[in-house]
């Protein structure tokens, strides 16, 4: 089972998750940011990943430092889970509408961190959510889950819908690119790291 749990402790926040990567989408999610706890239960949802995740953070200073750290946490998990990746599929494609949005995350569990996000759109704020928090998200999870993600939104306006298809389209990505489909390591050198 592809399961486990990690907790972080800063003097800016404290973190702690629990995933199952082959879980059915079950969440509890309480980040003290209420558009954020949105996108991470839409991610456990359609990814369908178990998620139980606590944060408490200097939201007095401001949501930054929970967003970020939240995605180092859950990318350190998802490379400890992930072991050495025998019989995944590795790589993956998802395109999500949302509306008059379009967005497409495109995976390679590469064991590489690489990080490409082109969206112009995401300035401003979403509610009380700053909107470039999404990217400095998926930047950490590139970050620690040494995974290449390729995030781009085609077009789109209205902001909650933008960051809704980017965590929906990697949510679907990551689902079908760490999915066991073989039992070797999926790369000509044999090892994925
Ligand atoms: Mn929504």
């Amino acid at each position: 089972m592809r399961t486990g749990q990690k907790e972080r402790r800063t003097k800016e926040t404290q973190i702690s998750v629990k995933m199952n990567l082959d879980g059915t989408g079950k969440y509890s999610v309480n980040t003290g940011i209420g558009f954020f706890d949105h996108m991470l239960e839409l991610f456990s949802s359609h990814s369908g990943m178990d998620l139980e995740l606590t944060v408490k953070g200097d939201l007095n200073v401001d949501a930054h430092h929970s967003v970020e750290d939240t995605g180092i946490v859950i990318g350190k998990l998802l490379h400890e889970l992930l072991g050495d990746k025998n019989g995944i599929a590795r790589y993956a494609t998802s395109y999500i509408p949302m509306d008059e949005t379009l967005a497409r995350t495109v995976i390679d569990v590469s064991g590489r961190p690489c990080f490409v996000f082109s969206c112009d759109g995401l300035k401003g704020k979403i509610g009380e959510f700053d909107a470039e928090l999404v990217e400095e998200f998926f930047r950490a999870v590139s970050s620690y889950g040494m995974l290449t993600i390729h995030t781009e939104v085609l077009y789109g306006n209205n902001l909650h819908h933008i960051a809704e298809a980017v965590f929906k389209s990697f949510a679907h990505a990551l689902h079908d690119a760490v999915a066991i489909v073989g039992n070797s390591v999926p790369s000509s050198k044999g090892v994925l790291e």
